[in-house]
């Protein structure tokens, strides 16, 4: 006899097929109530794999919902002590059932047929399993895929949001926070000193420490308005931020004008589907949309801000999360915060937005090779699970 766990042990020997066998032995499966068939087939698989081949399945109960039917399109032979037909007949004669049970087990079966298409559809591995090294082949957008590349390589999925309003400042924690990071995150439009001349110390900086720059300027108008925003004005911004954020609430109009605006020809964007902010108004069917909107144009949008795993199956797009805190006490206007750990753990995030909890901490360089480090360890379990 041999058994099959649910899962390999992680200690002692590790195998999921556990007894005694040699490879070309045929096994005989018993199992106790058939639905789908669809357990006995991962069974199967898993026996298979181990060079032992099965033909047979011996069941106590079949449900009659399509499972024998399953089963012999993959070569399986279903034999079943009991059908619920039979088995309700029984109970019936014995009066242990009485008439309307009797109808409504019938009805139940007839309704509840399992669905082939359902049954045969590919599995698809979510994203948050995949390790960055496989998602940066699956990005549409070069930039996204450059991020995932920096973020293996570096070993840091931390964003620092570089909320300061000095240039001065901006440029000397970039300079000390640089080697932790994968990009940094700036609010250009709160500096009170900008010049033009900011931007290629900036670049430099970014360069160097190989990070990308995200300027958070949430674009939300129409798209020609919103292409003017993004490459003219005092900032340009695309002339030097390889991804920028937008809103969807405008639709696809934005998407267009950020496309078509000139600018660095390697470009990126994120739209954002949902906020940290308490009470933000994004219902979920805006987020919904927004995911659709994202992955219909993934030529240019990178990713998605959000706050929980939405685009499990879209694996070439970044998840990205502000409102993260080690602190997790929010700040009296609304910001609501997450630990490292629950944002990459069960939040789904990959790119991970830090402002306050390094730009106000009493050794930034530090603070954030803290949170770098928490959030790699939190990503390296999730995708070793
Ligand atoms: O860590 P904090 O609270 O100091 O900073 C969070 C940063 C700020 C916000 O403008 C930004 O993240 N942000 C965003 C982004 C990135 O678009 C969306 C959101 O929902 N919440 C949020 O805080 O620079």
């Amino acid at each position: 006899m041999v058994m099959r766990r649910k899962e390999a042990k992680d200690y002692g020997t590790k195998k999921l097929i556990e007894g005694v066998f040699k490879q070309g032995d045929r096994c005989l499966i018993v199992e106790d109530v058939v639905t789908s068939g669809s357990s006995i087939l991962e069974t199967v698989k898993d026996l298979n794999r181990e060079g032992i081949k099965c033909r047979d399945a011996i069941v106590l109960l079949n449900r009659e919902q399509g499972g024998e039917k399953h089963l012999e399109r993959h070569g399986i032979k279903m034999h079943a002590i009991l059908t619920l037909t039979e088995l309700i007949k029984y109970l019936f004669e014995e009066k242990c059932v009485d008439q309307e049970m009797v109808d409504k087990v019938k009805n139940y079966i007839t309704e509840n047929q399992v669905n082939e298409a359902v049954l045969e559809k590919p599995v698809i591995i979510s994203r948050v399993k995949m390790p960055f090294t496989e998602r940066l082949k699956l990005a549409k957008n070069s930039v996204a895929s450059k991020l995932f590349d920096i973020m293996s390589s570096k070993q840091t999925t931390l964003c620092l949001a570089i909320d300061l309003t000095n240039s001065t400042a901006i440029l000397n924690m970039a300079e000390e926070v640089g080697p932790h990071i994968c990009a940094l995150k700036t609010h250009i439009d709160i500096m009170e000193d900008f010049h033009s001349n900011f931007i290629p110390p900036l670049k430099d900086i970014a360069e160097r420490h190989n990070f990308l720059l995200i300027e958070d300027r949430k674009f939300a108008d129409i798209g020609k308005t919103v292409e003017l925003q993004y490459s003219k004005g005092l900032y340009q911004i695309s002339s030097w931020a390889s991804l920028v954020t937008a809103h969807s609430i405008m639709g696809k109009g934005v998407i267009d004008g950020l496309k078509l605006a000139p600018g660095l020809t390697e470009r990126g964007v994120f739209l954002l589907a949902e906020a940290s902010s308490a009470g933000n108004l994004m219902a979920e069917s805006y987020s919904k949309e927004t995911v659709k909107l994202a992955t219909e144009h993934s030529d240019v949008v990178a990713g998605i801000v959000c706050q929980n795993p939405l685009f499990l199956d879209q694996p070439g797009l970044l998840q990205l999360t502000p409102g993260v805190k080690i602190e997790t006490a929010g700040d009296g206007l609304g910001q609501q915060y997450n630990s490292p750990e629950q944002v990459v753990l069960e939040r789904g995030a990959d790119v991970v937005v830090v402002g306050r909890g390094i730009t106000e901490a009493k050794e930034p360089a530090t603070a954030a090779e803290l949170y770098k480090k928490i959030l790699w360890k939190a990503y390296s379990r999730r995708v070793a699970k």
